[in-house]
């Protein structure tokens, strides 16, 4: 998997949105996933136009909006159209299939009306795949889901057993799941994405459990795709600079690992 270029691997997939999301990345040139953890929605959306052209995927956390309305989604899903990116709610739904299909597809967010992607806690088991990929009726474009293996947070329990397991189940699991969440290289498999979370450009931690790697030690332990939040949204040399910072720290790390010998 490691050697294998994004566009071949995109022909390697079973799930139609994890090759739409490699050769975006192909075309684009990065590897880069935002997190865009603001709270207002307009400072989200400046952040989603300046970055836009420069990412692959746009992570949310809807539910830390104070002023959400609809039109917040209507405009960025025009945004992500526009610059070509994809969106992800990192809702990391981790309840019963019953109520994770609800919490989908249902309440404020109406969540999978509008989410690309998203993300996943494999604790209730394979199940809970089952009953999202089943509360999909009626939503006819493709939808896949990231499964929180490895967190990247002192302390976490996801380890040993769980943390294989976790792999197992993305592994197994139904066409929907295009990859985990995770911190290591975990499989082999050249259909499914790593994203990991917890990159800086300098490695540091955040004083609240969050340890950050820097660009090339985590291309190097297997992401695909490397989320950034704070490391753009906190820096003080305006949005644009940082996100061209990190895409190209990002690719150039990618295109040593898949054309280096071992
Ligand atoms: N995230 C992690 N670690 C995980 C899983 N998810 O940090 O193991 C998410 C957080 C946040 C983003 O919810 O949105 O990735 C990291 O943001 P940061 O770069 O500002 O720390």
């Amino acid at each position: 998997r490691l050697k294998l270029s994004y566009s071949k691997r995109a022909k390697l997939t079973t799930n139609p949105l994890a090759s739409k999301l490699l050769e975006l990345m192909e075309s684009k040139q990065t590897n880069l996933c935002l997190a865009a953890d603001l709270t207002k929605m307009d400072a989200i959306l400046e952040l989603a136009n300046i970055a836009g052209p420069h990412i692959a995927v746009l992570k949310t956390h809807v539910d830390i909006i104070e002023d959400f309305n609809e039109n917040f989604i209507f405009r960025l899903k025009e945004l992500a159209r526009q610059h070509r990116f994809l969106l992800m709610e990192d809702r990391k739904f981790g309840d019963i299939g019953n109520t994770v299909s609800l919490q989908y597809r249902h309440g404020f967010y109406k969540i999978a009306e509008w989410a690309d992607l998203i993300t996943v806690h494999p604790i209730s088991g394979a199940s809970v795949v089952d009953a999202l990929k089943k509360s999909l009726d009626n939503i006819t474009e493709p939808r896949g889901i990231f499964l929180v293996a490895e967190m990247s947070c002192k302390g976490t329990l996801t380890t040993g057993d769980y943390l294989k397991n976790a792999v197992l189940m993305a592994e197994e699991a139904s066409d929907l799941v295009v990859g985990f969440v995770c911190q290591s290289n975990l499989s082999a498999q050249p259909g499914l994405l790593q994203l990991t979370p917890g990159v800086k450009l300098v490695k540091s931690v955040d004083g609240l459990g969050q340890q950050y790697n820097d660009p090339q030690s985590i291309i190097n332990a297997g992401a695909d795709l490397a989320v950034v939040g704070r490391g753009i949204t906190d820096t003080g040399n305006g949005y644009l600079k940082a996100t061209l910072e990190y895409k190209k720290e990002l690719w150039n790390a990618y295109e040593e690992r898949i054309n280096t010998s071992n």
